[in-house]
């Protein structure tokens, strides 16, 4: 019984190593670990294929004792009883012959070390326009500018975004997306870039806003103060500027004061003239 319980993790151990090397190389993100076995007076596999970074782990699996032995001293074990393993990770791409000391004249390897394969490098995305923070009044027409580049490849893809739903999607350059009569609102506008290896960024979003158009302005509360002083109260769209304009013969204009709804202006100059007509806008 103790026998097959050991078995069963033995088997369980190896298929678990195993199945690491083969995930891992077929993503080709995580270096691998590769193993060889010293059996029966061999290096099995004689010659194993491995990536930059991959380890090659010795497993022996002989009674004879054996050890690894690079010709070039780029690594050497020690001598390995029964189940004992070695590992070494080849950092440089190149063919590795090994042998075994006590059986140097027929126990031999080789390591065959492949560059690794480059890494796709994502694209870069930024959105051009709207500018981040710009302001603009509805109904508003502008276009959505996206500029993506992609330094190992080309742009496949390019997604705009407007508060996180895709509204355009553009294959090639340019990669715009009309803004037609935007009404007022807080608009995030961001882009998805994906380049020809699959690679994807998303922008820094830029956030754009669409102001209420502006109202026409009410004067309210004309009131001639003690001191002949004449205020009246202005009111038009909260938080947008207005000037108060000024004439005495309703042919030239002056702007006597420009402020930000609502506010009241008091006129200074009338007490100076008999009579004066005002306007806002
Ligand atoms: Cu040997």
């Amino acid at each position: 019984m103790e026998k097959m319980i050991g078995k069963t993790v033995k088997i369980a151990a190896f298929s678990s190593i195993f199945l690491a090397w083969i995930c891992s190389h077929e993503l080709g993100a995580n270096a691998a670990t590769v193993v060889v076995e010293m059996k029966n007076l061999s290096f099995v596999p004689n010659t194993v294929t491995i990536q930059e970074g991959d380890t090659v782990r010795w497993l022996q699996k002989d009674t004879t004792a054996h050890d690894t032995v690079s010709t070039t001293s780029l690594w050497k074990s020690a001598l390995l009883r029964l189940n004992g393993t070695f590992e070494f990770t080849f950092s440089q791409a190149g063919t590795f012959s090994y042998f075994c000391t006590p059986h140097r004249s027929f126990m031999t390897g080789t390591v065959k070390v492949s560059p690794a394969a480059p890494v796709n490098q994502p694209p870069k995305v930024a959105v051009q326009t709207p500018k981040d923070g710009e302001v603009a009044t509805e109904p508003f027409n502008g276009v959505i500018s996206v500029d993506a580049t992609d330094s190992d490849g080309t742009i496949a893809n390019v997604e705009i975004l407007v508060n996180g739903v895709v509204v355009a999607s553009v294959a090639k350059a340019p990669f715009v997306a009309p803004i037609l009569g935007a009404a007022a609102g807080t608009y995030v506008i961001a882009a998805k870039a994906t380049d020809n290896g699959g690679a994807a960024t998303t922008s820094a979003s830029v956030t754009f806003t669409v102001k209420a158009a502006k109202t026409a302005a009410r004067i309210e509360n004309p009131a001639l103060l003690p001191d002949g002083r004449f205020q009246f109260n202005v009111t038009g769209s909260l938080g947008e500027s207005y000037s108060v304009e000024g004439s005495l013969d309703l042919g030239i204009w002056s702007v006597l004061a420009t402020r930000t709804s609502p506010f009241t202006f008091v006129d200074d100059q009338t007490k100076a003239v008999e009579r004066r007509f005002f306007r806002v806008r």
